[in-house]
């Protein structure tokens, strides 16, 4: 079971704001810059839940017509969700550049100011925004010396591995629109009132039971899976393992947010058509990576903690293994002994 700190009830009313706030002075980057892009963050979270929730109804489902850097079709709540953004983050003085999956390049909001960088997927699990299944944001935030030398490839600020992000979140629009954060110091939860418009605070420091007998994989994939996972994916339906039951819901919050608080695992190994994995490593694995340490649980690409991959590029794709503890020990144990 997720453990309670402390929840909106015996702490009083605390909306995400307030408590961003509150934790000004006590964490060396918690400023009024950083704040201000939390912020920004969760007005757009509210924007986007508005335009999912009314979907249907304001004629946003379907395609765009055009496809993204990855040759997907770009979804016009993808569209709207990234225009949200944009729109809450570029008008803040401490935004410096922004990266998206559905943007092909970063774009640079300021040259020499503006000391973070935020890193998102607008809505991940587009394939899933037609038929009103979950659906989600996703965010990462590094830090970027302002102070650089001229003809500086700002590049390089963005390209930075996962360990070095202070901040990073989620929100998922399920059957209610709820918020997790950390900035390395716990991941606390939200959940959007919509009769007052504010995420409220419903639980501090969640944790993610050490273990769980959830497995949530694409088993349609199976037969080009590496062999050790799908020794490891033997093992979760034999009788020695209890068995497990299968939770797939193919969006990453929404598979990711049920892991984190019943804990199992969630992968998505390399296949035949993706041999890299198909997640994005700086807008999906590195901010899911960074939520499930603080919460006491695990990402690996099957060889490297995924928070100490250097990436190559902004839209490099990587297998990932997030969960429990005990189940990323386990399915590393298959993996070794069975190849990975
Ligand atoms: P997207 O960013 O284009 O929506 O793709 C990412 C999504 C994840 O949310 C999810 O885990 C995965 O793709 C599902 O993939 P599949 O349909 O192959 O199972
Ligand atoms: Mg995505």
């Amino acid at each position: 079971m997720a453990q309670t700190a402390n929840t909106s009830h015996d702490m009083g009313f605390c909306t995400v704001e307030q408590h961003i706030l509150s934790k000004q002075g006590e964490h060396p980057l918690s400023t009024g810059a950083f704040t201000s892009v939390l912020v920004g963050i969760t007005l757009a979270g509210r924007i986007i839940s508005a335009k999912v929730r009314r979907a249907g109804i304001l004629e946003v489902l379907g395609e765009a017509g055009d496809v993204n850097v990855h040759g997907e079709q770009q979804q016009k709540l993808d569209l709207l969700a990234n225009k949200a953004l944009e729109g809450c983050l570029c008008y803040r003085e401490s935004v410096g550049i922004i990266a998206s999956e559905e943007l092909d390049e970063p774009r640079i909001v300021r040259e020499t100011s503006g000391k973070y960088v935020i890193i998102f997927d607008p809505l991940d699990g587009s394939s899933n925004i037609d038929v009103n299944v979950s659906v989600g944001t996703i965010f990462s935030i590094f830090e970027r010396d302002c102070e650089h030398p001229k003809g500086h490839d700002h590049l390089n600020d963005v390209l930075q591995p996962g360990h070095k992000q202070v901040a990073a979140g989620y929100i998922v629009y399920g059957s209610s629109t709820v918020m997790c954060y950390t900035t390395g110091e716990g991941v606390h939860m939200f959940t959007l009132d919509p009769s007052v418009g504010s995420f409220v605070l419903a639980q501090e420091n969640v944790r993610m039971p050490l273990k769980g007998k959830y497995f949530s994989v694409n088993e349609g994939n199976y037969n080009s899976f590496p062999k050790g996972v799908r020794e490891y994916l033997n093992w979760c339906k034999s009788e020695e393992a209890g068995p497990y039951s299968a939770r797939y819901i193919g969006s990453l919050v929404a598979d990711f947010h049920r892991t984190l608080l019943r804990g199992g695992i969630f992968l998505y190994p390399p296949t035949a058509k993706s041999p890299k994995g198909k997640l994005r490593l700086m807008y999906e694995a590195n901010p899911i990576a960074f939520l499930a340490e603080q919460a006491g649980g695990r990402a690996t690409d099957g060889k490297r903690n995924i928070l100490e991959i250097v990436p190559g590029s902004l839209h490099e794709r990587t297998p990932l293994f997030v969960g429990s503890e005990t189940e990323i020990e386990r399915v590393e144990r298959f993996m070794q002994e069975h190849g990975a």
